[in-house]
């Protein structure tokens, strides 16, 4: 489980830490509903402020680490990341179930067609409109980022997988290890999925910069930058 932590050391802030994203711009404005009803151009300046960061940041050693650990446990392993900025596809994850949406990708605010590829930055009116729902003289439907914002329920899909591939290793009495990285573990149900894993019997894990709120979910609590912590960490389990 990744958070914005591991994609700091790669030049996209966090949220929640000293000049983080939340610092500003208030979360109800830019990552709810109503925020985007209120103001949606406000929005997409906000998202695609974050596309451009994320367009020139690469992914770090944190992030190739993981994605050497997929190539040598393939099925075992699965990385669930509340993290929306594709460094974890660009460091050859493929085992990625984002669980907070995609930067790159965009939905309609208004009918159900699947969300799409993207890599516009609209910054101002008149913003991108649906062509599949807005009839010639009906009012036109807003495109929308493809994020799961607060109070959006996340892709039962995506929690679906993330518990079946924890249930698996249950039933296969598989050892199991959670491992946690960059994260403030204050959002769910992200958060939550730690203790699930602790229930059925998991090694619990966090590599973080420092300690979070949700520390004492696990049973260890590696501190550090994760470019040094999460390489070291992965290098050990590999031996
Ligand atoms: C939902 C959009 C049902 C994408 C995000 C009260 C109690 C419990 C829950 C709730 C509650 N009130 C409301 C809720 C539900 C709410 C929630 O959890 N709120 C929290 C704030 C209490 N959750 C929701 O709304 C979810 N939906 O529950 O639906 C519902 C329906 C109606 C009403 C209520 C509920 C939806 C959650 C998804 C929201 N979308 N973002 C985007 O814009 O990016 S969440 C946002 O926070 C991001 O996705 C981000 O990933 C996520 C978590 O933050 P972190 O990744 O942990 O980042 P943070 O900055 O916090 O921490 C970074 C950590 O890294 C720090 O610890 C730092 O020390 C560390 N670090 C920094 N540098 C480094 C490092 N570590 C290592 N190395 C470094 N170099």
């Amino acid at each position: 489980m990744t958070g914005a932590g591991i994609s700091a050391e790669s030049g996209l802030p966090t949220f929640r830490g000293k000049d983080g994203l939340w610092e500003d711009q208030p979360v109800q404005e830019v990552a709810t509903p109503r925020g985007f009803a209120r103001d949606p151009a406000l929005v997409w300046r906000f998202y695609s402020a974050r596309r451009a960061a994320a367009d020139s940041a690469r992914p770090n050693a944190a992030h190739l680490a993981l994605a050497e650990l997929e190539r040598s446990m393939g099925d075992r392993f699965l990385l669930a990341t509340q993290n929306v900025d594709g460094l974890h596809q660009a460091a050859g994850s493929e085992r990625v179930i984002e669980l907070h949406g995609s930067l790159w990708r965009t939905r309609c605010s208004r009918c159900q067609r699947p969300s799409f590829e993207d890599r516009r930055y609209p910054v101002a009116p008149p913003l991108p409109v649906c062509d599949v729902c807005t009839e010639p003289g009906v009012d036109a439907a807003l495109l929308r980022p493809a994020i799961v914002w607060f109070e959006e329920m996340l892709d039962p899909d995506d929690q679906g997988e993330v518990v079946r591939f924890l249930r698996r290793a249950d039933a296969e009495r598989a050892p199991l290890l959670f491992l946690a990285i960059g994260t403030s573990g204050i959002v769910y149900p992200a958060a939550a999925y730690v203790r699930y894993a602790k229930e059925l019997g998991a090694g619990t894990w966090l590599a973080n910069l420092e300690r979070p709120e949700n520390d004492w979910a696990f049973d260890h609590v590696v501190e550090g930058p994760a470019t040094a912590v999460v390489p070291a960490m992965l290098g050990l389990a590999g031996s």
